[in-house]
């Protein structure tokens, strides 16, 4: 039962174009961390390693995320099938040319040259090239990739069944065993230590990337103190439960400061489904225990995850619960 708490950051990057979806896959699962079993299966960094480039987490940032932005939000949008923005058409020839439909959508002029967003052919998407562009959607379907998932659930616009479908995780279905009770209380412990460290690797980087915000920067300066302060090594889960106990203040900012990055569609404190994708569809396929946590997180069962729900999910007391934290 020892969880290997190292700082390898393993990078996925999904960089086919048809699937812009970044992953970006900080989830370095702490090294081997996050996902590490807690049942002595291999470490995940091992499944993580496909065909897929795997890069380190100073040149993905670089790579991938834009000045001034924070990596856990990057291509959210990409999951997204809610925002169609509509431009002002400049471009009197191809009407389309700036006309954005949401995903599963393409754009097609009618007989005045209108431009308007059909469902997408799903052949008309690029054809996959490897099991790490399969999705796995609600219906327990394997999708060649995301394309070919929205197209599909384009089709089904309207309709109950539409509605209900999501993408749920990255990769083919495969049978992901039932979360057992005393897993699912360990899940938000790792989590919580997860996103600190995340935080911590990203102050330390911060200095020429600009990762976070002068405001965020503030807020982590002192968890990197108090993080150094704390032996480096492995951590049994007694000694993380004793050392949450003893740094508590240290998980709060994290923890608000994870809502904030997926709150963006629209930011108004409740998590979609769609909004919890870009976390929940990478996570799901290495920890079992993800589509349970989240849907006990939802405490009223609304569909939504209050920022209220997601705090009490990481053991946050209600006094501690502070929307200005969300930056
Ligand atoms: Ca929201
Ligand atoms: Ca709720």
């Amino acid at each position: 039962m020892t969880l290997v708490w190292t700082k390898t950051y393993v990078t996925l990057v999904y960089s086919r174009p048809t699937m812009k979806v970044w992953i970006i896959f900080l989830l370095c699962l702490a090294g081997q961390a996050f996902a590490a079993s807690v049942t002595g299966e291999e470490p995940i960094a091992d499944e993580l390693v496909v065909e897929e480039e795997e890069l380190n987490l100073e040149d993905a940032l670089e790579e991938i995320v834009p000045e001034g932005g924070n990596p856990v939000q990057v291509e959210t949008g990409e999951f997204d099938d809610v925002i169609e923005i509509v431009e002002e058409d400049v471009n009197a020839e191809n009407p389309c040319l700036n006309h954005h439909c949401k995903k599963g959508k393409v754009c097609e002029v009618d007989e005045e040259n209108i431009p308007m967003c059909v469902c997408q052919d799903p052949t008309s998407c690029p054809e996959s090239v490897g099991e790490y562009e399969n999705v796995c959607a609600t219906d327990n379907t394997t999708y060649d990739s995301s394309c070919h998932f929205f197209a599909h659930k384009c089709s089904l616009e309207g309709t109950k069944k539409g509605h209900k479908l999501h993408l749920d995780y990255i990769g083919p279905c495969k049978f992901i065993e039932p979360c057992l009770d005393a897993e699912l209380t360990e899940f938000p412990l790792r989590m919580r230590d997860w996103l600190k460290n995340v935080l911590v690797t990203l102050y330390e980087r911060d200095e020429e990337n600009n990762l976070l915000t002068e405001k965020q920067k503030l807020r982590v300066k002192k968890i990197y103190e108090n993080e150094k302060r704390l032996q480096a090594g492995d951590h049994s889960l007694d000694l993380l439960a004793h050392d949450f106990e003893k740094n508590y203040n240290m998980y709060i900012f994290p923890v608000h400061w994870q809502f904030g990055q997926l709150d963006q569609h629209p930011s108004d404190r409740f998590l979609s489904h769609t909004e919890l994708s870009p976390l929940r569809a990478p996570l799901i396929p290495m920890e079992h225990c993800t589509t349970r946590f989240f849907e006990q997180c939802d405490s009223d069962n609304d569909k939504y995850i209050a920022l209220e729900e997601w705090a009490k999910c990481f053991g946050i007391k209600d006094q501690d619960v502070d929307q200005d934290l969300v930056i």
